[in-house]
């Protein structure tokens, strides 16, 4: 189908200033025909569409190399200092319209493709996701590589090349069913072989203590195999086409070393060959988001590509400054995305300890002014531990490494608290519980020089109840930068309707300036561009209503507002509390055909972790609930119900223009920051949210009368759970709650199958309801109120959707970079001419 927009011509493409680049229509119609004819061997006639997207990426990826070439070259005569962005994700959707907007590029090629008889919007279409990453947190580092290449910053992303990303999701009878993702089954044109960059790792074995010339104790390590990591390098094209940096991704391989004397010797470690065969390793993404796995193989990650991207940096800087280590810390900065890489901390010390016979402390001195690491929850299950045992069998060198750390740090520990055992057992990186365990978290904070938060109150949190200990150990060292999303994919080439109407409004730099969205509030009592705006998100919703036709076979009625929650399914996210509101609203219907509301449709897009049982019921009872209203007569002209299937980064792009309502629900505190937030308000959605994550941030920049709060903040919360939270108080004295949990245990949604949602409702009652669902439901039932009376006042409502979009210049990941620049990175930027 074709999106509302994209076959419109645009007011807002900018100008390109590439001189040694031909950005014509003709040169790009030639490149494309030149790419059929000698790189897929077909022709203009037997092209499919996917030959088009082939042809079409193999011209842009000319343009590509051309700057990656200039821009490395630049980068290495500078000597530049540079970020290297470790990331066991990165979430990066498509690449080839990204990439033709970031040349200035979109209309040029959309019309000579047009004139070669093909439509643009088709072609872009037979793109895979590159789904290398779960949610949040992976699709944040993409938009950082795209920041910091549009800023000219030199930066590199570090990470694993899947063979398997995310799995695909399959609804059937309403179940989740998981797929696997073959993004690159028909190749991949973007990706970039370096088999001249090879690194080799070593995996298990053991440590032999030797005594050297001047009696000093040496540490060597006898691996007992030996892994290969190929690197393919994914070129990050920077808005306006200038510097390309590149996302490098390390793909496993067996190197064909095993050490047979460490078998004969220890005898466990032919178990591990069969256990982690080389190509194993970077096989498959680990589904999980929030729940932290504890798997060996994950571990084994995790030091695989920490490992090969450190070889890669230190091959790097030796080139340019030999065996010389004391610039190091001038030219790397690491940062580290939660602690999935943490693990590369000792692994640096073992480096310059054991292989560059650096003394403990100049090596230490080294690691801690290397890495900075970024904390992206307070869930204590999404807190990686790792049993020291694993980590011994695995890497038996960095476990003695990390309990020496450990062992100089706890001294820290007692000169600042003398005798205080608890502290000492409280910051410790080793747990001693029953089985030991490693706490990552506690050693990013050891081995790092900044620690941030992703949002406000997040870094608050993290100050106060996650690390307040080291907070007094390390003042200054805790510190927040507030997340963001890009404003090129997250607008410009995902709303082209509204961004043309920006552009002739403002101008066309908002891209790069996104403040500059608050010339918009001027105008947002103005009928003509109110009219204009919402004649834009009418015709985002009605590409929307035909894709959910197309996905769903479900009619919508697009004057109804649409209603949207977007996001990996969890119960801290809390989609059931959007269900049962919406079973209420049924309710309500039955109970009195005449209830005063809107038409609205429920769309909700969200996978569940597949080891996560009751985050697949609510997908289940969302779909079932989903059946049962669409179907009823008596109120489906009032409310619909949809869950799109196999929700990824461009159906993301798909759901956001189309937007009434973003709704952002999570229990006070335990969202860190969310980004799809900022995602459907700069697209001119109103939020429905709780005080948590950067929703705070939100509500300052809109105003609170351009957002609708509700629910306990974090205080109340905590104050709740402290005197003894019990949902029952809240089922027993609200007739409404009572009733539509009930509704859950009858057949009612499951006709013949009774209670097979009954577990959702036994999570809001015996289960406690962890998340507090019940107690916020009400306060939740309130503002939705508010929200139906707001809209249906349309003048008020289109002026509230302007300011939500005017309002959103904070929230651009190029400030977001700017802080962690000026506050941790200190970097400089490198023009590329
Ligand atoms: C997310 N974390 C946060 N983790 O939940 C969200 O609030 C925040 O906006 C975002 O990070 C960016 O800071 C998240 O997405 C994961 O997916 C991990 C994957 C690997 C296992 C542990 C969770």
């Amino acid at each position: 189908t074709k999106s509302a927009s994209s076959s419109q011509q645009s007011a807002n493409n900018p100008v390109s200033t590439i001189p040694e680049l031909d950005l014509s229509k003709k040169a790009f119609k030639e490149a494309v025909v030149r790419h059929l004819h000698s790189t897929l061997g077909t022709d203009e006639n037997k092209a499919n569409n996917h030959a088009w997207f082939k042809a079409a990426s193999a011209a842009i990826q000319e343009l590509v190399l051309n700057r990656l070439r200039k821009t490395q070259k630049s980068h290495y005569l500078n000597d530049t200092r540079a970020v290297h962005y470790f990331s066991a994700e990165f979430l990066m959707g498509r690449l080839l319209s990204n990439n033709m907007h970031n040349f200035g590029l979109f209309e040029t090629a959309q019309a000579a493709l047009q004139e070669l008889g093909v439509d643009l919007t088709d072609v872009l279409e037979e793109e895979p996701d590159m789904a290398l990453g779960n949610g949040g947190l992976g699709r944040l580092a993409a938009c950082y590589i795209d920041s910091l290449a549009t800023m000219d910053y030199p930066a590199i992303g570090y990470g694993i090349h899947y063979e398997y990303g995310l799995f695909r999701q399959e609804i059937k009878n309403g179940a989740q069913i998981e797929r696997p993702d073959n993004w690159r089954d028909y190749g991949n044109p973007w990706e970039i072989c370096r088999p001249e960059s090879i690194q080799e790792i070593s995996l298990y074995g053991y440590v032999e203590t030797k005594y050297g010339k001047k009696g000093q104790i040496q540490k060597e390590w006898h691996p007992g195999a030996i892994v290969k990591g190929l690197p393919w390098d994914i070129p990050v094209v920077g808005y306006g086409g200038k510097t390309v940096n590149v996302l490098r991704l390390w793909e496993s391989q067996a190197s064909g070393y095993f050490n047979w004397d460490v078998f004969n010797a220890g005898g466990y470690v032919d178990a591990e060959r069969e256990n982690v065969e080389a190509e194993t390793i970077s096989k498959v993404l680990y589904p999980n988001d929030e729940t932290e796995a504890g798997k060996e193989l994950r571990l084994i990650q995790q030091y695989f590509f920490s490992a090969c991207s450190l070889k890669d940096i230190i091959r790097r800087y030796k080139r340019a400054h030999g065996d010389d280590w004391s610039r190091f810390t001038d030219q790397v900065v690491i940062q580290l995305n939660d602690t999935h890489p943490a693990i590369a901390i000792p692994e640096l010390m073992r480096i310059l300890v054991d292989r560059a016979e650096l003394d403990w402390d100049s090596a230490w001195e080294i690691c801690q002014n290397t890495f900075a690491y970024t904390n992206h929850t307070l869930l204590p299950e999404a807190l990686e531990k790792w049993p020291a045992r694993m980590i011994e069998k695995v890497l038996p060198r960095h476990l003695e490494i990390i309990y020496e750390i450990n062992h100089r740090f706890l001294s820290e520990v007692e000169k600042k608290w003398p005798g205080d055992n608890l502290m000492k057992a409280k910051l410790s990186i080793i747990e001693e519980s029953n089985e030991k365990m490693v706490r990552m978290g506690n050693l990013s904070v050891i081995g790092a020089f900044a620690v941030n938060g992703v949002a406000e109150i997040h870094s608050r949190l993290v100050k106060q109840n996650l690390f307040p200990e080291f907070d007094a150990l390390y003042p200054g060292k805790l510190t927040n930068v507030t997340n963001g999303i890009t404003p090129r994919r997250w607008l410009k080439a995902c709303n082209p309707l509204l961004s043309d109407l920006i552009s002739k409004k403002i101008g066309n730099d908002w891209p790069l300036h996104l403040s500059k969205l608050d010339d918009l509030s001027t105008l947002a009592d103005n009928k003509t561009f109110q009219n204009a705006f919402m004649r834009v998100k009418q015709k985002n919703k009605d590409a929307l209503a035909k894709e959910i036709k197309q996905l769903t076979g479900i009619s919508v009625d697009t004057k109804a507002i649409f209603d949207i929650q977007i996001k990996r399914l969890h119960e801290y996210k809390r989609q059931h509390l959007n269900l049962l509101h919406i079973l209420a609203l049924y309710r309500r219907l039955l109970e009195n055909p005449d209830y005063e509301m809107h038409p609205r449709v429920f769309i909700f897009g969200a996978k569940a972790a597949p080891g996560y049982a009751l985050a697949k019921t609510i997908i289940y009872a969302i779909n079932k609930v989903a059946d049962k209203i669409n179907a009823d007569v008596r109120v489906n002209q009032k409310i619909k119900v949809v869950f799109l299937p196999n929700y990824r980064v461009s159906l993301a792009e798909k759901m956001i223009p189309a937007a009434d309502v973003s709704q952002q629900i999570s229990t006070a505190g335990k969202e860190a920051s969310g980004t799809g937030n900022m995602k459907l308000a700069l697209n001119g959605a109103l939020t429905i949210g709780t005080l948590d994550g950067a929703n705070i941030e939100i509500a300052e920049e809109v105003g609170d009368d351009n957002i609708f709060i509700f629910g306990n903040t974090v205080e109340q919360v905590e104050a709740l759970t402290a005197r003894g939270y019990n949902p029952y108080d809240y089922y027993y004295n609200n007739k409404e709650i009572k009733a539509v949990l009930d509704w859950l245990d009858s057949d009612y949604f499951t006709p013949g199958q009774p209670g097979e949602l009954s577990p959702l409702k036994q999570s809001m009652l015996d289960g406690g309801d962890p998340y507090l669902v019940l107690a916020d439901f009400e306060s939740y039932s309130e503002a939705n109120i508010r929200l139906d009376e707001a809209y249906k006042d349309k003048t008020r409502w289109a002026k509230m959707a302007i300011l939500n979009t005017a309002k959103m210049g904070k929230f651009t990941s190029d400030r977001s970079i700017e802080d962690y620049v000026s506050k941790i990175w200190k970097l400089e930027k490198c023009g590329i001419e």
